[in-house]
């Protein structure tokens, strides 16, 4: 340019993922430790466990009824992430400290959910019912044996065209029940399981988990029902393959519930939980879509249901894979032990010793101070959210709030998998000032060998020293 000052997006700094580039700006966020995981394709990788488990969550959801689409492209818009799902301005999965932006208008995607709008008009161009997506996935999250930054969702969704209601020579009995056949002849069609669940849900909840208003209350009924027997065969199955990998053991039944949900783009809303190593692991969100987003697609006369499940979970269950880590394993001990189209219970190798390190600071007092402690974080349910976590630098002059997964995202970014997980293990309030002070505890444990002690001191040095740009004073 002719004053001299060269073009800006030629010395920005930016990120390339997959072959295209970015220019960073100043809300960019995602770090160059998780863009090595991108387009490792797990989900096609022969012999992988996380391959293998989307192939049998196809099997229960097969074409003609369902096309099985994979999206290997993780960039997508905010509108698409966000938007078009009918997230509110100041949801928290927004938030930088939730969602990895590249730039202020693109994200890695945080849901499979993402190209639920495209694939809906792909149904309406094709006269096709139902879909699912397979796609890697990613969110600052927090650290433990079940999360992990970048991961694996299933979507699934299925629509039905009712009969028109206002056929002039039924009675509305008959319309109505000619309207439910349709759906009820295809829950009838599904083989009965033999699982005990727990239903804490109900088919909705007046208050808590309405009917939408453009529903025919008894439409709305059945598309639930159709969407739990169908996920339930999934469970089914999953129950059924751990069973034949050990026919020499009795299995113990799986401990399996309904409960309640929120998402911005269903109602009724409905998790299926599992209990897994002593607590209840989530498995999936799921619901009654939006009519508007059905609409939008162009599919005004449908109804339908949808679901987004985390695939790693259910491998976890599968395979009884006791670490989230363990999937992005590049050891033989691990990797040899899947087949293709086979179910194998997972042998550990030798667990490696633990090494615990703790951090204790003073959270800045900030009127939005607050984490969201001991919440599932998710792109569909409002958590408490501890606001933007922008870095703290002496040109700002307002604060930035502190933010557990800020903390969770330097120990992934420093350890990356030598971490097994971080827990807030210590919280109390100054009585003279009113600050905070929160301890965490850190454990380094690699599931490939055992960490020396030097190695541990300088990992946990470099976390340390990160941390000072958070808005807190270490202890
Ligand atoms: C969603 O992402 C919704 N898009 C699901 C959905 C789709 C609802 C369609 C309704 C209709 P949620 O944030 O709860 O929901 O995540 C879905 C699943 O992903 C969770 O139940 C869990 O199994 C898995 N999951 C979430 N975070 C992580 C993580 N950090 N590591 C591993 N798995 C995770
Ligand atoms: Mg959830």
């Amino acid at each position: 340019s002719t004053d001299g000052t060269s073009n800006w997006s030629e010395t920005k700094p930016g990120k390339s993922i997959l072959g295209r580039h970015y220019p960073s700006d100043q809300t960019t966020n995602v770090t160059d430790t998780i863009l090595e995981l991108v387009g490792r394709k797990l989900y096609d990788t022969p012999n992988h466990p996380i391959a293998i488990t989307r192939k049998l969550i196809e099997s229960v959801f097969p074409p003609p009824v369902y096309k099985n689409h994979i999206a290997t492209y993780p960039v997508v818009s905010t509108k698409d992430n966000f938007d078009v799902l009918g997230f509110p301005e100041d949801h928290p999965g927004r938030s930088r400290t939730d969602t990895y932006y590249v730039d202020s208008k693109t994200v890695l995607r945080t849901h499979t959910s993402a190209h639920q709008h495209s694939a809906f008009q792909h149904i309406a161009d094709h006269e096709e019912n139902g879909y699912t997506i397979c796609a890697d996935v990613y969110r600052r999250d927090s650290i433990d044996r079940s999360h992990f930054p970048v991961f694996h969702q299933m979507e699934g969704a299925r629509t039905w065209q009712l009969p028109p209601k206002n056929h002039y020579k039924e009675t509305r009995l008959q319309q109505q029940q000619r309207r439910a056949q349709m759906i009820r002849g295809s829950i009838d069609a599904m083989p009965k399981h033999g699982l005990e669940i727990i239903d804490e849900a109900g088919p909705y909840n007046d208050h808590t988990n309405p009917i939408q208003i453009q529903h025919d209350p008894d439409d709305s009924q059945l598309v639930v029902e159709h969407l739990k027997r169908s996920l339930e065969q999934l469970v089914q199955k999953v129950f059924t393959a751990a069973q034949e990998a050990r026919p020499d053991q009795k299995q113990e039944q799986l401990k399996v519930r309904w409960i309640e949900a929120y998402f911005p783009f269903t109602s009724p809303s409905f998790e299926l939980e599992v209990f897994w190593q002593g607590e209840w692991l989530e498995l999936l969100g799921s619901g009654v879509v939006q009519q508007s987003i059905l609409n939008h697609a162009g599919l005004n006369d449908r109804i339908g249901w949808a679901w987004g499940i985390g695939i790693e979970r259910l491998a976890m269950l599968l395979f009884n894979v006791p670490d989230i880590r363990l999937f992005w394993s590049q050891d033989e001990r691990f990797l040899k032990q899947f087949q293709d189209g086979k179910i194998t219970r997972f042998e550990s190798f030798s667990k490696f010793p633990p090494c615990y390190k703790d951090i204790s600071f003073w959270v800045r007092p900030s009127p939005a101070s607050a984490s969201p402690i001991g919440a599932e974080s998710s792109s569909g349910v409002a958590v408490a959210a501890g606001g933007d976590s922008k870095k703290a630098s002496p040109a700002e002059t307002q604060p930035a709030a502190f933010h557990e997964n800020d903390i969770m995202e330097i120990v992934r970014d420093v350890a990356g998998t030598l971490v097994e997980d971080v827990r807030l293990v210590d919280e109390f309030v100054h009585p003279q000032n009113g600050k905070k002070s929160l301890c965490y505890r850190i454990n380094y444990r690699s599931n490939e060998r055992t960490l020396t002690n030097e190695e541990v001191n300088e990992l946990h040095q470099k976390v340390t020293d990160k941390m000072m740009q958070l808005p807190i004073e270490i202890r």
